[in-house]
């Protein structure tokens, strides 16, 4: 199962402005109409409880939203890129390679912007001014944002149904709520967490059973102990102990130790243990001695249920209800980022200097484009004075610039006059 995944998003890039000039009689240049660029898509995360994994990703590493197109002559805009919704499991958390979180998705239906589509580029039309009828720029559409993601599930449920292979964790889910589950008498039936909507008179509590557990799960044995992220954000843990096992203590001992392994804070959750199979003869001529057991070794409530016939299930059920209403009326919400959203530092300017060259990064000034014929002097003008408007002469000045020096910006090259 896949519960962790690095993806590489991208924002499709901004459609580049277009330079245009109107077609009039005996004008050889009319009017600019050269139309902006349209803005690229962008690609969003969308919390959905119809996945619990992200499976989807296995053969989906590069996500990629529609780039604009480009502007057209007659100041027609390009039209935008197609925004993307990747589905991905309520209770996913969106980090990026430096492990800081951007998002975290906890309620069905929230959505992340993970990656913004580019900026359009303005058309020369844009640039016109009352001094300057006849501009000679226009603008690159900006890059979309790209950036390596990992997306972490961690299923959002109230109580997590753990216990060994074969304990009844499935049947038990099955019994108490509609949830899709499969149980059968052999152990590792469920390889994935499932969900289950537990409904209790007009309210619900929701709940999780967490693949079975052997002793060395964290250590590789059985299926893992990483499903074990799923009861991190549960609020109280139900232990299935099957009545039939020898030792039962012994097999919550187990079970406990495997959770304290992968995260001390599970263990310091609330829990309650359920003993199943109470069904079966020999389960319930020793259910004083377990039970007594039981409670000796963990001071924990101690019920007997049994998930196949029903019995003790409601009262069970009702028990960690009242526990979870108990922990609502002294919990406050948890805290959690839906959107945090980087900051765009497109007005930065940076010069370096290389003895008489002059390297200029501005992603502003980067994105004008002129007519392929550099050369034409108004064009040259025209680009100084958006370049002055950028402070990016002044940043040159600063740098020490003078005259006959040569300045290197994005694909331009040109002397200092
Ligand atoms: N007699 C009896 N059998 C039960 C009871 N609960 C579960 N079983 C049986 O025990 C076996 C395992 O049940 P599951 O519900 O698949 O157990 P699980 O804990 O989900 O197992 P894994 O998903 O494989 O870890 C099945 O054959 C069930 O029919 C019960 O209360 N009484
Ligand atoms: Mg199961």
């Amino acid at each position: 199962m896949l519960d962790r995944v690095k993806v590489n998003i991208a924002g499709g890039d901004g459609g580049n402005g277009s330079i245009s000039f109107r077609r009039e009689k005996f004008v050889p240049r009319g009017g600019p109409d050269g139309g902006n660029g349209g803005i690229g898509g962008s690609v969003y995360a969308v919390a959905t409880g119809n996945v619990t994994t992200l499976e989807w990703f296995r053969q989906r590493r590069h996500i990629k939203a529609e780039r604009g197109q480009h502007g057209r002559a007659k100041n027609q805009s390009g039209a935008g890129g197609k925004d993307v919704y990747i589905d991905v499991p309520v209770g996913t958390l969106v980090y990026d390679m430096d492990g800081k979180q951007l998002g975290d998705l906890v309620e069905e239906g929230e959505v992340l912007k993970v990656a913004a589509g580019g900026v359009p580029g303005k058309g020369n039309r844009e640039f016109a001014t009352p001094t300057n009828r006849i501009p000679l720029l226009a603008e690159h559409g900006e890059h979309g944002e790209r950036l390596d993601v990992i997306l972490e599930v961690k299923l959002i449920a109230d109580v997590g149904i753990v216990g060994k292979p074969n304990a009844g964790k499935s049947t038990l889910l099955a019994h108490i709520s509609r949830a899709k589950v499969e149980a059968a008498p052999y152990p590792f039936t469920t390889k994935e967490p499932v969900l289950g909507v537990v409904l209790v008179g007009y309210d619900a509590f929701v709940a999780v059973e967490i693949p079975g557990l052997l002793e060395g799960a964290h250590e590789g044995v059985g299926l893992g102990h990483d499903f074990l992220r799923h009861i991190e954000r549960t609020r109280v843990v139900l232990h299935l102990v099957d009545g039939m096992e020898e030792d039962p203590v012994e097999a919550l001992r187990q079970v406990r130790y495997e959770m304290e392994e992968f995260n001390p804070d599970l263990a310091k959750k609330p829990y309650y243990i359920a003993i199943n199979k109470l069904d079966i003869p020999e389960v319930r001529e020793r259910q004083l001695e377990v039970k007594q057991a039981m409670q000796a070794a963990s001071g924990r409530p101690v019920t007997f249920i049994s998930a196949a016939s029903g019995e003790g299930v409601e009262a069970l059920v009702k028990a960690l209800y009242g526990h979870l209403s108990e922990l609502n009326q002294n919990q406050k919400p948890v805290q959690r980022t839906v959107l945090a959203k980087k900051e765009r530092k497109s007005q930065d300017v940076e010069v370096v200097r290389r003895g008489e060259t002059f390297m200029v990064s501005a992603p502003a000034a980067e994105r004008l484009l002129t007519l392929p014929n550099f050369e034409d002097w108004r064009a040259r003008l025209q680009l100084q004075s958006e370049l002055a408007k950028m402070g990016v002469l002044e940043a040159l000045e600063g740098a020490g610039i003078k005259i006959g020096d040569t300045v290197i910006l994005a694909s331009y090259e040109f002397e200092w006059e």
